[in-house]
């Protein structure tokens, strides 16, 4: 499955629908390849203008069934001729009605000229092959669309317009400057060039380069894939109420009895642009029945998946049971003890838990916003700043900058003892072949197709 991609010959004219399947005002049906224009051409009612139609325009007119000429859709066509288009290629895009029996009938007329339904992400890897972006950009597309908050859609768009690229071929030209100089000295070694002249200082600052894009990794993979969070605590302490108050909707249900959830209850949320995973869980108690104790358990296996746990605890009742304190203790750095129910206590703000930590009324929205702001803070916690503009979110990434990097560190080491050029020069290779594979001017098939399957159709 995941090979197929590559073994498709790229000149097949490809075509598959860009928007979900399902009915909407507007549906894009996408095509690309050598002769598309031509081809669709046969099935449109003004075959002359789009013939001779300009790249970059649009034309409205009728599809037609080829044999019948009866009316298929009312259309708006947008079209590209290559090399001005996103794959490169002669493109044509359909905009048509969104009803799934008018969508079917475009594709089976399409398929009926020539067209075959394209695979996951082979527009974008046809835009790769044709040197339309490199694969960090590539990979930059798949984030945009795959993208959960404003922020994590920001920060992709970036990569986007090239910001990592540019920053990568800094590094690469860099080193092959270096390479350059290197094998000069091997070639001509009676040259009285000075004896090395490498310059640790650029090999030093490629090194920090690559660390600070390093560094953006958790950053930018907290962005892009999120995290778990769960509302736990006794019953009653208001882990519901607060549950709906994140989701500024009734969803769980509320009531004075205790135990009242008991399957816990997921809902996605953005806290500072992070997309959240956010858990009402059932009450910890031990439970009076067979199915709220079924609860407590598997909100307890849930809560040891969660990367933070609030703890709630009602600040009318402040005081921990041992059973209580030994489970928040086992939560490690993972724990946000939060208070609940401040409206209910006028001094509060006065009482010793208030200085050091969080309290919220689910009430009456009181210090919810603090709160936003302490759990932002404690999922960033070690990042720098947050002000990168430039942040890296795959594992493929991440795992050929450190290739890079330790390449480069072996180098410097190699340069320090004295070791012979011929010997140090293979370190800059293998740096430099990390980078070819990162921006994808090396790639192996494996990699793209395995690059390329996690993509949707269309895209
Ligand atoms: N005054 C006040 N009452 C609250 C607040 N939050 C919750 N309550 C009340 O406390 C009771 C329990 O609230 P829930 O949100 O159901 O508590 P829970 O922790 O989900 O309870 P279980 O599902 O039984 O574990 C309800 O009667 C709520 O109206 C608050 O901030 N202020
Ligand atoms: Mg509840």
């Amino acid at each position: 499955m995941q090979k197929r991609i590559l073994s498709y010959d790229l000149n097949d004219p490809i075509c598959a629908l860009a928007t979900p399947w399902g009915t909407s005002a507007l549906a894009v049906i996408r095509t690309s390849g050598e002769g598309s224009i031509e081809l669709i051409s046969k099935i449109f009612s003004k075959p002359e203008s789009l013939k001779r139609g300009k790249g970059g325009r649009l034309y409205h007119g009728f599809l037609v069934s080829r044999e019948t000429r009866e009316p298929i859709d009312e259309v708006m066509i947008a079209l590209f001729r290559a090399p001005h288009s996103y794959t490169g290629e002669d493109s044509v895009e359909i905009y048509c009605h969104g009803s799934l029996p008018g969508i079917r009938s475009i594709l089976e007329a399409l398929r009926s000229i020539g067209f075959r339904p394209a695979e996951p992400g082979e527009f974008t890897y046809r835009a790769f092959i044709h040197g339309k972006m490199d694969l960090t950009r590539a990979e930059a597309v798949h984030e945009i669309v795959t993208s959960k908050t404003q922020k994590a859609h920001l920060l992709a768009l970036h990569r986007l317009e090239g910001a990592l690229e540019r920053t990568l071929q800094n590094i690469r030209s860099t080193l092959l400057d270096l390479q350059t100089s290197i094998e000069i000295q091997l070639d001509y070694p009676e040259e009285d060039a000075p004896a090395v002249p490498i310059s640790s200082n650029s090999i030093q600052e490629c090194i920090s380069a690559i660390d600070r894009l390093l560094q953006t990794y958790r950053e930018g993979k907290l962005y892009q894939e999120g995290v778990q969070i769960a509302l736990a605590g006794r019953t009653n302490v208001g882990k519901s109420s607060l549950f709906n108050r994140f989701l500024r909707e009734e969803r769980s249900i509320v009531s004075e009895i205790h135990g009242t959830t008991r399957d816990y209850i997921e809902a996605t949320v953005s806290i500072g642009g992070i997309p959240v995973k956010l858990y009402d869980t059932a009450g910890l108690r031990t439970a009076l029945d067979p199915i709220e104790a079924e609860g407590v358990k598997r909100s307890l296996s849930l809560i040891e998946s969660c990367a933070l746990v609030l703890f709630l605890i009602d600040c009318t009742e402040p005081n921990l049971t041992e059973e209580e304190e030994g489970f928040i203790g086992r939560l490690g750095n993972r724990l946000l003890r939060v208070y609940t129910k401040i409206d209910l206590r006028k001094d509060w703000y006065n009482a010793p838990e208030a200085q050091v930590c969080p309290g919220v009324s689910a009430l009456t929205g009181e210090g919810f916003d603090r709160l936003l702001k302490q759990i932002e803070s404690r999922l960033k916690e070690g990042f720098h700043g947050g002000t990168e503009e430039v942040l890296i979110e795959s594992d493929r990434q991440k795992e050929l900058l450190e290739r890079c990097k330790h390449a480069l560190v072996r180098f410097q080491e190699g340069i320090d003892r004295n070791l012979p050029l011929d010997i140090v020069a293979m370190d800059i290779q293998d740096a430099l072949q990390a980078m070819g594979e990162l921006t994808g001017e090396i790639t192996t098939e494996e990699m793209l197709a395995r690059m390329f399957s996690r993509f949707c159709v269309g895209k």
